[in-house]
């Protein structure tokens, strides 16, 4: 069988002229933000990448088409939908197969860039070891994607909901590069210094294009993860949230959610407790990495 890609206008004449393309993924919009503000984001992030020269492709499977790149009626569609499904490795082939609809993962966005050749993501934040997962194992599919799937991925670390020290180990482990961009600390989303240091340092999309490249010269499966801090004016330190994901976390222990309602719930609640402060910045951090990431793909061709 043949798969068919439905490619937006827009980014069917950036492949046709050769021109640099960044993937986003749609469960930020529907999983990670409340309406309207995230169809708002997907807008503004979207222009943002338009503004350094750069095609945007947002992911998507709509009645059980691989969507690369999502007309703007199709995005507020998406914005709107109520309980759309969360795609992830395990779980988009059988939606495809049976003409369904959902929302992609890091894990899926990266799997459907890879399908279209795009090699550059933007995101927030990625999925990673839970904490106490030696007791639920619960480690996101991203990790495992980042080893297979050739696409650099540029997120603000990982959230402080997860359990950061291990998520480095794995990602070690799995054989892929953590590189942080401008700092020696692996940021933690919201903050921009987890406390724990990272592999790699990088200053430069120059450098971040050449790495990525080197890996696949090299024949090495996988892609990258870049880490890029959320800027100095948008962060939210991390004494104030320490207490505020300590809550969540207890909230979600006591009402039994599990498996892939697991991230969600942390950040719908921890939305909620910050009185949206926490959208605000996670907007911020956004935008700034789908700056950084239109410029390694630009670097790239
Ligand atoms: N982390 C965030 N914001 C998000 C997500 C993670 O800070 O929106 C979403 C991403 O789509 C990520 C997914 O791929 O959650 C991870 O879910 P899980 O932990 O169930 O693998
Ligand atoms: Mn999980």
């Amino acid at each position: 069988m043949t798969l068919s890609l439905r490619y937006a206008p827009e980014v069917e004449q950036a492949r046709a002229a050769g021109d640099p393309i960044v993937a986003l993924e749609s469960t930020i919009i529907t999983h990670g933000m409340p309406y309207p503000q995230n169809v708002e984001t997907a807008r503004q992030v979207e222009a943002a990448i338009r503004e350094n020269g750069v095609v945007p492709a947002t992911m998507a499977i709509i009645d059980g088409q691989i969507h690369i790149g999502l007309t703007d009626a199709e995005l507020d569609a998406l914005a709107q939908a109520k309980d759309v499904a969360k795609l992830s490795r395990a779980d988009i082939a059988a939606c495809i197969a049976t003409g369904g609809t959902g929302a992609t993962t890091v894990a899926a966005t990266m799997i459907c860039a890879r399908l279209a050749g795009i090699s550059v993501f933007a995101t927030g934040g990625i999925g990673g070891v839970h904490r106490g997962a030696e007791e639920t194992f619960d480690i996101s599919a991203d990790l495992q994607e980042l080893a297979q799937s050739p696409v650099t991925v540029v997120a603000a670390g990982a959230k402080a909901i997860l359990d950061l020290p291990k998520t480095l180990e794995t990602l070690e482990t799995l054989g892929v590069p953590v590189i942080t961009v401008g700092q020696d600390a692996f940021p933690a989303f919201w903050s921009r210094d987890s406390g724990v240091p990272a592999p790699i340092r990088m200053d430069s999309p120059t450098e971040i294009a050449a790495a990525h490249q080197t890996r696949v010269a090299m024949g090495l499966p996988g892609g990258q993860l870049v880490a890029n801090p959320i800027p100095a004016e948008a962060e939210i330190s991390r004494e104030t949230l320490d207490p505020v994901i300590a809550q969540a976390l207890d909230e979600a222990a006591a009402q039994n959610i599990t498996a892939k309602d697991v991230t969600p719930f942390l950040l719908q609640r921890i939305f909620e407790l910050t009185e949206g402060r926490s959208l605000t910045a996670n907007i911020t951090l956004v935008m700034n990495n789908a700056r950084l990431a239109a410029k390694i793909a630009r670097e790239m061709t």
